[in-house]
């Protein structure tokens, strides 16, 4: 078992699954022939002259995601309907037939390159428009698709398909060629990651409605991503089970009961899909989910050692809708005065001899009273190890008080103290002192000795 776990924490992340990381917070953008016809799916008979956006402004997209603090957009160039937001040339289902004539990914990518913000595409792989889905000829003309994508556009941060496989206008359903959608992505953008349900770079996080696992490990089975790279051998329980039950929504997937069946674990973090409106598409009646609702999300995902992939869906005009926007502002508005105090501290490990279970002391400069979040990252190129820990406030004479427990940390685990629903401070009770100059960070399970990035206060 030791080995395992010493193998398990050389499971690293590429850089390019880092630089996303980096990203962090990003949008989605809905936006086709369904606009039009107020449908989540479209059947791929839409004619093309429903498709016009009188206004578009994707300044406009771009400024409202930057208020929000995203930092990347993702469009969706093709959605199930087979309708190309840019002028393919292999079909003549797109926007050059219908009355805008414009092209939308241009449109776009050009807004966020101007904004100083990544952009990525979705491209859906089920095409209900094609004749030719549910041959041999459909990956073709997928490929050269995606060749379109990936060398008109400039830099592409993420390449983003999902696996539904319906069936074609023919009744047939098609077997996608994965594996040579992915080599052209290498090939044409070796710095993108790709989102699939299964990997290889980015994995989906079982839910669209915005929740983490209290355990959410980026160091997963290869058993649930089988396109991503496999980077242990296998785990010391692996002949004794099977883990081809796993899927995306299973409770536990990276914990060690699980893990420890595995015949090889791999690098895959999750990403956060979830919407401001109840669809993916832009409905009238539909209203921005609360603030509080959005910013919890927030807190959970990016704070949950994942990415949040915020949809926000433009209008038949082309904008993105007034309330979204107002939503959008508030949202940037709360993030940012919640982590812009920073409270200076310094983290000492203390010596407790050779041993995981450490604590570590976070001693603030001056004494405080208060505080909101605490926030710790791991040092992800040394792999994720964190399997538990706590926070804890050390009291004089009393024992210690727990002000959180937690389970992984991985990217950024964002740790709220203060409870905001019984406006209580955990910090102080009436038998304290009215400051306090430290609090502790314990780790009680780790894979391996602890290398922690970061630990900020606010
Ligand atoms: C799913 C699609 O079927 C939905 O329409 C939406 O695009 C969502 C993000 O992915 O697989």
């Amino acid at each position: 078992m030791k080995n395992f776990l010493k193998e398990a924490v050389s499971v690293v992340p590429s850089k390019r699954q880092l630089d996303w990381f980096d990203v962090g917070f990003y949008a989605f953008a809905h936006f086709g022939v369904n606009t039009y016809t107020d449908r989540e799916w479209g059947e791929g008979d839409e004619p093309e002259s429903i498709f016009n956006p009188t206004k578009l402004d994707c300044d406009q997209w771009v400024r409202a995601i930057k208020a929000a603090g995203m930092k990347g957009l993702i469009l969706t160039a093709k959605h199930h309907d087979g309708f190309c937001l840019w002028p393919s040339k292999y079909t003549e289902h797109s926007v050059k037939n219908s009355p805008f004539k414009g092209d939308v990914v241009k449109e776009a990518a050009e807004a966020c390159r101007r904004g100083g913000i990544k952009f990525g595409f979705y491209l859906s792989p089920w095409d209900r428009n094609s004749k030719l889905y549910g041959t041999d000829e459909y990956n073709d003309y997928f490929c050269n698709q995606l060749t379109e994508l990936l060398t008109q556009y400039g830099d592409i941060f993420c390449v983003w398909f999902d696996n539904a496989c319906g069936e074609g206008p023919n009744g047939k359903k098609q077997q996608y060629d994965f594996q040579r959608y992915f080599e052209l992505i290498r090939k044409y953008q070796p710095n993108a990651v790709i989102f699939n349900d299964f990997g290889p770079d980015v994995r989906w996080c079982g839910n669209e409605a915005g929740k983490t696992r209290e355990s959410e490990w980026a160091v997963v089975p290869s058993e649930l991503c089988k396109y991503s790279e496999v980077q242990t051998g296998p785990a010391p329980m692996a002949d004794q089970g099977d883990l081809s039950f796993l899927y995306n929504s299973s409770k536990n997937i990276g914990t060690l009961d699980i893990a420890m069946f595995s015949k090889g674990l791999t690098f895959t973090p999750a990403e956060v899909d979830t919407s401001i409106r109840k669809g993916w598409f832009w409905h009238e009646e539909q209203e921005p989910r609360t603030l509080e609702d959005l910013f919890s999300v927030y807190v959970r995902t990016v704070g949950g050692n994942c990415c949040l992939n915020l949809n926000i869906p433009p209008t038949r005009e082309g904008l993105l809708d007034e309330r979204d926007v107002k939503r959008l502002a508030e949202l940037g508005e709360k993030i940012r005065s919640s982590f812009g105090r920073e409270i200076p501290v310094t983290v000492k490990k203390r010596d407790k001899g050779d041993v995981i279970q450490q604590d570590y002391e976070i001693i603030f400069d001056k004494p405080v009273s208060e505080i909101h979040y605490v926030v710790i990252e791991e040092d992800l190129t040394k792999g994720q190890r964190i399997e538990g820990f706590q926070i804890l406030r050390e009291s004089e004479g009393y024992r210690m008080f727990p002000l959180y427990h937690g389970r992984t940390v991985g990217n950024r685990k964002i740790c709220l103290i203060w409870d905001s629903s019984t406006e209580q401070n955990k910090l102080l009770f009436w038998y304290d002192k009215n400051e306090v100059d430290h609090i502790l960070l314990r780790i009680v399970s780790a894979r391996g000795e602890v290398c922690l990035k970061s630990v900020k206060v606010y």
